[in-house]
């Protein structure tokens, strides 16, 4: 399109006016006439009996107008909290796959796991008799900790898994793995720990639900990244109605990462304590404390890998053992992050002939894991970068030089991997080269100079990595276990004087997709974006629907919406060639206009869609009115986006203390709708990335409380954190949809990590650090130089 608007256009997004006027309008801005309040009372302990629960003082406090409880779940047969993904053992037997009552029936399996819910007329006064709720608790034994939970005679967490083990689950050739290592020169291992991650969301999780005993009909507002699957899921498992007595409603959500795609317990509830209660609304809004022991946490892998090499470099083999924490129930796809978005990723973007990879899934008594910002896809790159740099280190070739001997390289596309993937395009030299220049890394040595003069050790860390985004196609996730299809649905409305509405099931909670889709729709139908409306999380207005994850929304959804959008041009052809008295084959859409091929005789797109809507002059017997249409995209395959990340850091060996000096990224997204909104989602992504390398830790104890279980003592980044980042792209087009699109979302959360810990390793090897772990904190680092020996 001529415009700048379309593909490419940097356009200031649409929706910042309402966010930066304070006019959004969240789940918790959603006031219902005669609503009501519910707090959750949640079990101090980690793992418990309950002996009994007893509410009379609670239901004699001010205010209160119900205290709900397990047996009262049971009794109206509310059903668990589903986990959507089931995956196989290596002896073909099914992981265990134990209930999630949406309030503790029995026994409370983590700290923060609800016991009872109280519902009053304020918030203040259903806090306060939330303390009255006299719980009895029977304490047990509790475990948190992989290790701790794998050990002989651990505590169990369900009587189910013996050795707490949910799966116990494999991918590749062991045998083809096993001859490459005995062929190699050398094999390089490691151990690693992946910290486990709270998501911390800016906006934290709300709900607002609502019976209608008129129509028989619930509504919920929530702050939800996937409306219709959670729709889709309390209609079939936990409330059980039909779905068209269900309204699902996701307004602006202030963030998610993964966190909000999940069904929770509280959007069941308030759905159902309303309709107890007599219709009147029942709203939930968690406290940022709550959030830590409620939310979804992520990561938390124990690994030991190794490389097989040969002496001059070349990668031949890989063996990875991973132990994944589920926590303490399984996630809505808690079972797919450590297998299918983890050990499908272990080749990277390195050619690596034979991959065999183990991964057992442990429950342990603490909030239950699942996707944050990457999912499974920075536990993969973390290990494989820091091995690829242990290998370096130890075959003594430079960490540039033995990543440029190992990519995949351009002409190998596409390229099947041993771990059952296979990507269909990219230029990892290309992007390598790129991220270097962007460095400026010949100069490397005078910084480090620098650096070294002021007291300083300058380290230098690099990442070359591969992600996988718009996890698909339905039939291969549904044969790998998934219960759901991960097509994506549009429709696009045109109106009768040519302005448009697009109805989409993906969800936007930051990402921008009021202005990106905007801009696919004046691409193709050249339209100005201030005539287009985007219309998201509602799923009233939307058809269907499968929300927002894994970087999907503009490969997928994008996709659907120009396939609508297509075949609108198509109908519009045929009411042109009408109204030009033309052949239909003759007539071509560009630039917004229908034109008889090779002459100057056109109609607008706003004249035929007026003229759609007012058919006096139309081919009425082949034609209907109207100018809208629908579609279903179902991706053939993953998008590929990958690239390098580089960081240099400066450590002060007096304190520990890291600071990023620089970092400079070339990623390939594919082709590229909004420059700006780009590389606002690598900035986000680079953030959350050193957040997790630096300082990010959810801390339990033995006992399994989360000792880090505020901002007080989980360090969330910020922006002095932060150095200003240099981001560049080298697209390659994805080669099977239709925009050539891959994804961005998590690119940075992704490749950073790995690059980070380097560029640490490298500053302090020469005072012998080998090793450090994540989060790389200032005492950790700290006693790391002095077990050493590295300072006086
Ligand atoms: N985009 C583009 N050109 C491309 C690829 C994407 O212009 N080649 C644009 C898209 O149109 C969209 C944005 O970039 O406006 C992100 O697109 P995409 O990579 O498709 O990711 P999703 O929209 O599906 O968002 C999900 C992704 C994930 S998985 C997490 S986690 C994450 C993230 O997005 N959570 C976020 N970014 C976030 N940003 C904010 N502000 N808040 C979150 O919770």
């Amino acid at each position: 399109m001529s415009s700048n608007q379309g593909m490419g256009a940097s356009v200031a997004r649409k929706e910042d006016r309402r966010f930066l006027l304070g006019k959004g309008r969240y789940t918790d801005d959603v006031t219902l006439p005669e609503q009501t309040y519910a707090v959750f009372v949640r079990s101090p302990r980690a793992h418990a009996r309950i002996r009994s629960i007893d509410a009379s003082q609670a239901l004699k406090a001010p205010g209160v107008l119900a205290v709900l409880t397990g047996e009262d779940a049971a009794a109206d047969d509310l059903g668990g909290i589903p986990c959507g993904w089931v995956i196989t053992n290596k002896d073909g037997s099914k992981m265990v796959a134990p209930p999630h009552p949406a309030l503790v029936k029995g026994t409370a399996r983590h700290a923060g796991d609800p016991v009872a819910m109280v519902i009053a007329e304020t918030r203040d006064q259903a806090r306060d008799a939330a303390q009255l709720v006299e719980v009895d608790y029977d304490p047990q034994p509790a475990v948190a900790h992989l290790t701790a939970a794998v050990a002989e005679g651990a505590p169990r967490v369900w009587e189910e898994a013996p050795g707490n083990v949910c799966f116990d689950w494999h991918i590749g050739d062991s045998a083809a793995t096993e001859a490459e290592f005995a062929k190699a020169d050398r094999v390089v291992s490691l151990d690693l720990t992946n910290n486990r991650i709270a998501p911390n969301a800016i906006e934290p999780r709300a709900a607002n639900g609502s019976y209608d005993s008129v129509e028989d009909r619930y509504t919920l507002y929530t702050t939800t990244q996937n409306p219709h699957l959670t729709r889709l899921l309390l209609g079939a498992f936990t409330l059980k109605v039909p779905e068209h007595k269900l309204r699902v409603v996701a307004p602006d959500v202030g963030g998610g990462f993964g966190s909000k795609i999940f069904h929770y317990a509280e959007e069941l509830l308030v759905l159902w304590a309303s309709k107890r209660i007599g219709g009147r609304p029942v709203k939930w809004t968690s406290s940022r404390s709550e959030a830590f022991l409620s939310d979804a946490h992520g990561r938390d892998h124990v690994t030991h890998a190794e490389l097989a090499v040969t002496h001059d470099g070349q990668f031949r083999g890989l063996r990875v053992r991973t132990l994944a924490n589920m926590g303490s129930y399984l996630s809505t796809f808690a079972p797919a992050i450590p297998t299918y978005l983890h050990a499908t990723l272990l080749s990277g973007p390195y050619v690596i002939p034979a991959i065999y990879a183990e991964v057992k899934a442990i429950f342990t008594h603490t909030v239950p894991i699942d996707a944050v910002r990457g999912a499974g896809r920075p536990e993969a790159t973390y290990l494989l970068e820091r091995l690829v740099d242990k290998a370096a280190r130890e075959l003594g070739i430079d960490r540039v030089e033995i990543r440029r001997k190992n990519l995949i390289q351009p002409d190998q596309f596409p390229y099947q991997t041993p771990v059952a993937l296979q990507y269909d395009i990219g230029d990892y030299p290309a992007t390598l080269e790129m991220a270097l220049k962007a460095i400026d890394y010949d100069r490397y040595p005078e910084r480090k100079a620098e650096s070294e003069k002021r007291g300083k050790l300058r380290g230098f860390g690099i990442s070359t990595y591969i992600e996988a985004c718009g996890i698909a196609p339905s039939a291969l996730v549904g044969a790998l276990g998934a219960g759901a299809g991960l097509y994506e649905a549009a429709t696009v409305r045109v109106h009768p004087t040519g302005s448009v509405t697009v109805f989409t099931g993906t969800h936007s909670h930051g990402q921008g997709h009021e202005t990106t889709f905007a801009q696919l729709v004046n691409e193709r139908l050249g339209i100005p974006i201030e005539n287009i409306e985007i219309v998201h999380g509602d799923t009233d207005r939307i058809p269907f629907g499968m929300g927002t994850y894994g970087s999907r929304s503009a490969a997928v959804g994008g996709s659907a919406i120009v396939k609508a959008m297509d075949k609108i041009v198509d109908k519009g052809k045929k009411i042109a060639a009408h109204l030009l008295e033309a052949s239909v084959a003759d007539i071509e859409f560009a630039d917004g206009k229908y034109r008889v091929a090779g002459t100057d005789r056109e109609k607008t797109f706003g004249e035929i869609a007026f003229t759609a809507y007012v058919p006096h002059n139309y081919p009425i017997e082949t034609v209907e009115p109207g100018l809208e249409d629908s579609a279903f995209y179902d991706p053939k395959n993953f998008t590929f986006p990958g690239g390098c990340h580089l960081v240099e850091v400066e450590v002060d060996p007096e304190t520990g203390v890291v600071e990023v000096a620089d970092v400079a990224i070339a990623d390939d997204v594919g082709v590229i709708i909004n420059p700006m909104i780009v590389d606002g989602q690598a900035h986000g992504g680079l953030a959350h990335g050193i957040g997790q390398a630096l300082l990010e830790e959810a801390v339990y104890d033995e006992d399994g409380q989360l000792v880090s279980g505020s901002f007080m003592s989980y360090t969330m980044p910020r922006a002095a954190d932060l150095p200003s980042f240099k981001v560049g792209n080298h697209v390659t087009a994805c080669t099977h949809n239709p925009t050539g699109i891959k994804g961005v979302g998590e690119v940075g959360a992704i490749g950073v990590p790995p690059a980070v810990i380097n560029a640490v390793i490298d500053a302090l090897t020469p005072l012998g650090v080998t090793d450090i772990s994540m989060p790389a904190t200032p005492e950790k680092v700290w006693r790391a130089i002095r077990a050493a020996g590295g300072v006086a």
